[in-house]
């Protein structure tokens, strides 16, 4: 792994004008990355941006000290990018151009000629952090905070077993450099819009359960959706809700996309039960703790017919 630090941080070092690719859908991790190394490079006097689909509401503050800037672009570098496919409206401009993929997923697809990828990095942010001191970046306030916020949000708020002892001396480190922990946690992990409240009201309300209550199942309909005026972003994070509640093995939430059509997301003990197996049965897939599938049907019979299936599991 050294050796390939090593040589990412001499190719960054080397070229400029970058455009750094983000994935679409973009998360705290990928967008983190993107800015922590974007003013990296911009402390070496090189020109370079952040390319993204998106920036949540959330997440605006880590572009803060982003000015614009407007060059040619002449090197093109991915952060916590799996595969091409996961640019989304990017990766018509960009597909095929990564001169360097830095990423920890362990199933890396991204063809470029210089691939630096740790799967032992929590997030593409920890990973960066090393990149960073190979570089000899400055770990300034913005930086920390951006890195900080990428290794919090893909760790659950280092609550997830990617957590390890070198995540948390990470952390540690970044924390030293300035970063406001308390105030980044609370916004991300601690706050929710008043929309976002009612919604979880209102699936909590739709819950039923099966298999002596070691199901649960739970539905976000258009009619919800709707009327609450929810995205992506209040939608998000709602998977996980059945799979607090005590007992519960399989957790399920329904999220109708179009008059019956629902996106499903299940959430499994991966001991008892493997999600991708479950979402394979309805044409999906995933990991064994997080999978999803899509099924058509009335609300009452995609439930039953995921029930049926939970009942089969369990
Ligand atoms: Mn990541």
């Amino acid at each position: 792994m050294r050796e390939t630090l090593r040589q990412a941080a001499d190719f960054l070092l080397a070229h400029d004008h970058y455009d750094i690719l983000t994935h679409a859908y973009p998360d705290g991790d990928t967008l983190g990355s993107g800015y922590a190394l974007c003013a990296a490079l911009r402390q070496f006097g090189k020109k370079a941006r952040v390319i993204t689909t998106a920036l949540p509401r959330n997440f605006v503050f880590l572009a803060a000290g982003a000015e614009e800037q407007s060059f040619e672009t002449e090197t093109v570098v991915s952060v916590d990018v799996a595969d091409e496919k996961l640019l989304g409206a990017n990766k018509e401009t960009y597909g095929g151009r990564i001169a360097l993929c830095i990423d920890h997923h362990e199933i890396n697809r991204v063809d470029a000629p210089l691939k630096c990828v740790d799967s032992c990095a929590s997030s593409n942010c920890e990973l960066l952090f090393l990149l960073f001191a190979e570089m000899g970046v400055q770990v300034t306030k913005p930086i920390a905070t951006c890195l900080y916020t990428g290794i919090a949000t893909d760790t659950g708020c280092f609550k997830y077993s990617n957590t390890s002892p070198r995540t948390l001396r990470t952390a540690a480190d970044l924390l030293d450099c300035g970063v406001d922990a308390p105030a980044i946690n609370k916004a991300l992990f601690d706050t929710k819009s008043p929309q976002k409240l009612q919604l979880e009201q209102e699936i909590y309300s739709t819950l039923s359960y099966c298999a002596d209550g070691r199901c649960a199942v739970a539905a976000a309909t258009l009619d919800t959706q709707r009327r609450l005026g929810v995205g992506d972003d209040e939608l998000e994070g709602i998977a996980s809700l059945p799979r607090q509640i005590e007992g519960v093995e399989i957790g399920i939430i329904l999220r109708e996309k179009d008059p019956n059509v629902f996106k499903v997301s299940v959430r499994a003990n991966e001991r008892l039960v493997n999600a991708a197996q479950f979402c394979a049965r309805f044409g999906g897939g995933g990991h064994a703790a997080a999978a999803g599938c899509q099924i058509r049907g009335s609300l009452d019979e995609v439930v039953h017919l995921l029930q049926t299936a939970a009942e089969e599991c369990l």
